[in-house]
Order: structure tokens, then C-alpha cells, then sequence
């Protein structure tokens, strides 16, 4: 029999559902760019209850909820600060400046935490020579950091700041509640240093599809807009919020295990001579794992455990990214550790 595939690359990857399926079969639906797709207005209403905003928009995917953010609170030629590793400057295709034809101002942080004085110096003052900072970003948990998770009052004290400045913070959450879930606390604690948030439903919470964005209403309208621009005004996306309603209602509950089982990963790998891992930075649903120790780069490591059924990617240089999520059982960890041993002792 053919070994089962262990797949560590992402939570992206998790399916949705039974649960799911049914509800998507018997969603309710209507036109949503009329508004009039109830189930939609009611995984938005659900949405921005629980991160305690005053309105959501349902969007296609976290990439869309940033950038409709950027759009909503800048002007072009405006400037955005954000940290130097964050999932907006790496891996959104220049959406920024694509999108919103912003200037953005990397700040470099520690497992993703900008440093409060670093970011008040990189606002802006009045000059006719500068930019305005119009938006500060920050990502919770944060992802190339390995899902670091952003100190409280790390969140509070640029919050306060930008606030005393007048300057919007949006917050990429795609991993809010793996944040909430690791700090033991209700989310609201970590959305209300945040103006608007975006936090995905797709990833570890096993939704087929989409994010929500939350904010003021007058936010969340001018997010409305910009998502048409961007053609995704969706019409009986009721069928896709439902799976997003059973995400919120029943999958946040769980994330916990995930961080259990990366924690686990983490302490199975620790022990095999030529890996390395920083155990302080384990703190989510992912694991950050150093190759240097075997002579192998992070994309032969990631190449040689392929065809042992064993599949992660390549982050960093000499280090691979682990993701635990709904599709890998406590077992399924104990036999990627086994097979990892086994690979790299031969
Ligand atoms: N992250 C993906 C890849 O794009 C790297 C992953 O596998 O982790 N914000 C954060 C913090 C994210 O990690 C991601 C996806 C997004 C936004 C974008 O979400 P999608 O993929 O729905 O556009």
C-alpha cells in the first residue's frame, strides 16, 4: 500500500469539511453586489461581531483583504509603513504599489514585532518633500517569523501611538485566531489595537475559500468599492460563505491542537542530529526547521523528502517551513518525524 502523503507546506492545503459541504449545499443565496445574498450578510455580520468591528466585507482571499484595506485608507502617493519580513511586502506581487500606487516603508522587526520607536521615527512630518503616512500594517501571527505571535503590548503601543498621529493601522490577521488561540485569549483582545483587520477563513479554519476584512462602516463601504474595482464583486457567493460560517462557528476551537501537534514536530525533530530549531519561536501552527547542520540546503532537504511522502517548503535560506493544520493527525506527526529520521540517517 501506498504510504499517506503528510503535508506540511501550508494550512492553505486543509479541505473543507462534511459540515461544510452541507452547509454549501444548502446555502441560501441571492446577488451579493445587490446585497442581497443572506448568507453572506450573515457570515459578515458574524465576522465582524467576533473581532468586534462594526462591519465586514467578504472577500476571495487574505491577498484581496489587504490590499481593498490599503486601498480604503490611502491615496496614491501616500506612504505605508510595515515590518521588512510581512506577508503584504513579500508575497503580494506589489499589490501596493500595483493597486494603491503607495510608497511602502519596510521596518525591520523581531519574530515580527516592529519596535514602537522605530515606527514613530518612520512617520512622516509635514514637509513638502515627503510622502504622508497614511497606514501602518502590522501581521498577527506572523508568518515568515515561523507564526511568532505579536506581544499585546507591542500591538498596544503602536495602536496608541498611530492613533495620537491620526495614522489608520490595518492588521493581517490570516492567523488571528491561531494568534488569540496561543495567547489564550478572546480575539477582540488582539483586534482592538487594529482599525481594520483582514483574517482568512481558509487556512487553518478549513474553508475552501475566503477572508473577511472588518472596520468602521465607512471603511468597510469604501473596501466595498475597491473590491468591485478589483472584480470581486461575487454573486451567489452565499455557497462559499457557508462553509465560512461553519469555519467561525466551529473550527476556531480546535486551532489549539494544530499548535499542540506543531509543538510535538518541533520536539520529534529537535532530536535529529543535523536539524536545528528554535524552540522560542514555535509558538503557532508552524515550525521553522534548520538544515545547515545536514550539508543540505532548504530546497534539497525539502527535494529529498518528497518522494518519502513527507511534503514542506523551502523559507528561508537553510531553513524549511512546517504548518500543522486539520489534515495532519498526532500520528500523522510521529510518522513525519519517523520518516525524517530515517531519511536523514542513511
Ligand atoms: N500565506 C501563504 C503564502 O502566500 C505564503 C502561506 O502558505 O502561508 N497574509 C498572511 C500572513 C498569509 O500568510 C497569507 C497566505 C496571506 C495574507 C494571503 O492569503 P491568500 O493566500 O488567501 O491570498
Amino acid at each position: 500500500m501506498d504510504k499517506k502523503t503528510i503535508d506540511l507546506r501550508s494550512d492553505t492545503v486543509t479541505k473543507p469539511t462534511p459540515e461544510m459541504r452541507e452547509a454549501m449545499a444548502r446555502a441560501e443565496v441571492g446577488d451579493d453586489v445587490y446585497g442581497e445574498d443572506p448568507t453572506v450578510n450573515r457570515l459578515e455580520a458574524l465576522g465582524a461581531e467576533m473581532v468586534g468591528k462594526e462591519a465586514a466585507l467578504f472577500v476571495p482571499t487574505g491577498t484581496m483583504g489587504n490590499q481593498v484595506s490599503i486601498m480604503a485608507w490611502t491615496n496614491r502617493g501616500d506612504e505605508i509603513i510595515l515590518e521588512s519580513a510581512a506577508h503584504i511586502y513579500m508575497y503580494e506581487a506589489g499589490g501596493p504599489a500595483v493597486l494603491s500606487q503607495v510608497q511602502v516603508r519596510p521596518v525591520d522587526g523581531h519574530h515580527g514585532a516592529m519596535d514602537p520607536g522605530e515606527v514613530k521615527a518612520a512617520i512622516r512630518g509635514a514637509n513638502i518633500h515627503f510622502p504622508r503616512t497614511a497606514l501602518i500594517c502590522m501581521e498577527n501571527t506572523h508568518n515568515r517569523s515561523g507564526g511568532c505571535v505579536l506581544p499585546l503590548d507591542n500591538m498596544q503601543a503602536i495602536y496608541d501611538l498611530a492613533s495620537q498621529e491620526g495614522i489608520a493601522v490595518h492588521l493581517d490577521g490570516a492567523r488571528v485566531f491561531n494568534a488569540a488561540a496561543s495567547l489564550g485569549v478572546n480575539v477582540k483582545q488582539i483586534t482592538r489595537y487594529a482599525d481594520s483587520v483582514q483574517f482568512c477563513l481558509s487556512k487553518g479554519l478549513c474553508a475552501p475559500v475566503g477572508s473577511l476584512v472588518a472596520g468602521p462602516k465607512p471603511f468597510i463601504d469604501r473596501a466595498r468599492k475597491c473590491r468591485k474595482i478589483l472584480g470581486g464583486g461575487m454573486r451567489q457567493a452565499g455557497i462559499l460563505a457557508a462553509a465560512g460560517i461553519v469555519a467561525l462557528e466551529k473550527m476556531v476551537q480546535r486551532l489549539s491542537e494544530d499548535h499542540e501537534r506543531a509543538q510535538k514536530l518541533a520536539r520529534g525533530l529537535a532530536g535529529i542530529p543535523g536539524l536545528d530549531i528554535d524552540m522560542s519561536t514555535v509558538q503557532s501552527n508552524m515550525v521553522v526547521v534548520g538544515t545547515r547542520g545536514t550539508g543540505m540546503d532548504e530546497f534539497a532537504f525539502a527535494a529529498l523528502m518528497k518522494p518519502h511522502g513527507v511534503l514542506f517548503n523551502p523559507s528561508l535560506p537553510y531553513k524549511v517551513r512546517m504548518v500543522t493544520h486539520n489534515g495532519v493527525s498526532s500520528g500523522d506527526v510521529d510518522e513525519a518525524v519517523r520518516r525524517i529520521r530515517e531519511v536523514i540517517a542513511v
